[in-house]
């Protein structure tokens, strides 16, 4: 209930703030179609549980609104089958744009295909689609996991007991995964003693099921790398549960109100995340679908840039929301990625 109302508040500010740049009949001064308005674009997400999908979202929302763009949303629900029929069924509704975020390339890229083949533009957010006409969107996912595992070194030295929290197949923890396994081929002190991880509608409370038992049967682990805040909370919560909260740290990525909560308070071995604002990638997304259809050039590869957040910084600077963060720090209210002169990319 407390993350619903965090959530419709989030939209409703980014919405409002947005909502001046677009007039019901299309957008003055923009390039057709956008000038008429109501252009369709469909979001065919695989995840739509947990914040970072939730404000991933709402970013797009707001920044559809601010477009006059009539955006569907397809809910997904970590089925493949299913968001290979809603991207079918995208193509059926006519619209112009579809962002694909997340989901397994290989039940993807010919429904994709044939959405290129018919014109429509199609954008992928942390999917590997492989396709020349098809721009790719991620948040620098190397640099994500080099920053956090920099901290863990700073905190930690060079010799530690590591727990890490992967599954393969998403395109960010992957990628992620290949600075993981740099490093230790680059650190012979770090030792990995258990690896696990989860991903469902309840990440978090699986992956805590599944760190319990690999906490209790390695209890030398003093460092937890988990690059998903899901995954953080989970650990978060099983080393609670463990009593052992005072001998671990936690690194991660992705952040949101509640993670602050989480990192910020008393006595939490969460001490760093990586992170970028999602509703600006989410918002990055779509302005993406919107330059293609209106004819203008988009780089094939498109990188929202994530910032670190330790724990240290978050309590000196009395940060307490991502509001508070999109105020101090400027990647976190807006990114200059895909942008134009008759596009609104202030968010906050
Ligand atoms: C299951 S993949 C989860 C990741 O996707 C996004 O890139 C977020 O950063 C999250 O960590």
């Amino acid at each position: 209930m407390k993350s619903l109302a965090r959530l419709a508040f989030s939209a409703a500010a980014l919405s409002a703030s947005l909502s001046s740049a677009a007039f019901a009949g299309g957008l003055s001064g923009a390039p057709a179609p956008f000038d008429k308005g109501g252009v369709k674009v469909a979001l065919i997400s695989y995840i739509s549980a947990g914040d970072f999908f939730q404000a991933y979202q709402a970013g797009a929302e707001a920044q559809a609104k601010a477009l006059d763009i009539d955006l569907r949303v397809f809910p997904g629900r970590q089925d493949a089958a299913q968001q290979r029929e809603q991207i079918l069924q995208a193509i059926n509704l006519g619209v112009a744009g579809i962002v694909v975020d997340h989901g397994l390339p290989e039940s993807l890229s010919d429904v994709v295909q044939q959405a290129v083949d018919k014109g429509i533009k199609v954008v992928a957010f942390d999917v590997n689609l492989n396709n020349p006409k098809i721009p790719q969107v991620e948040q620098s996912d190397h640099e994500l996991a080099e920053l956090a595992l920099k901290q863990a070194v700073k905190d930690n030295g060079t010799s530690f007991k590591a727990g890490y929290v992967y599954v393969a197949g998403f395109a960010p923890l992957d990628r992620r995964n290949e600075v993981w396994d740099k490093f230790k081929a680059e650190n012979s002190g770090v030792t990995e003693k258990a690896r696990f991880g989860n991903v469902s509608d309840t990440t978090a409370t699986s992956t805590a099921d599944q760190a319990k038992a690999a906490l209790t049967a390695n209890p030398d682990i003093n460092v937890v790398f988990g690059p998903y805040d899901e995954f953080a909370r989970g650990v978060k919560l099983a080393a609670g549960d463990l009593g052992i909260s005072g001998k671990l740290k936690i690194y991660s990525a992705d952040v949101s109100t509640a993670d602050i909560q989480e990192i910020t308070e008393e006595g939490s071995p969460w001490v760093a995340t990586v992170a970028t604002n999602p509703a600006v990638v989410g918002a990055v997304s779509v302005r993406a679908a919107a330059l293609q259809i209106a004819g203008q050039d988009v780089p094939h590869q498109i990188t929202v840039k994530p910032v670190l957040l330790t724990q240290e910084g978050l309590r000196a600077a009395g940060v307490k929301t991502i509001e508070d963060l999109a105020q101090k720090i400027p990647e976190f209210s807006a990114s200059d990625a895909v942008t134009a002169n008759w596009i609104s990319a202030k968010l906050f």
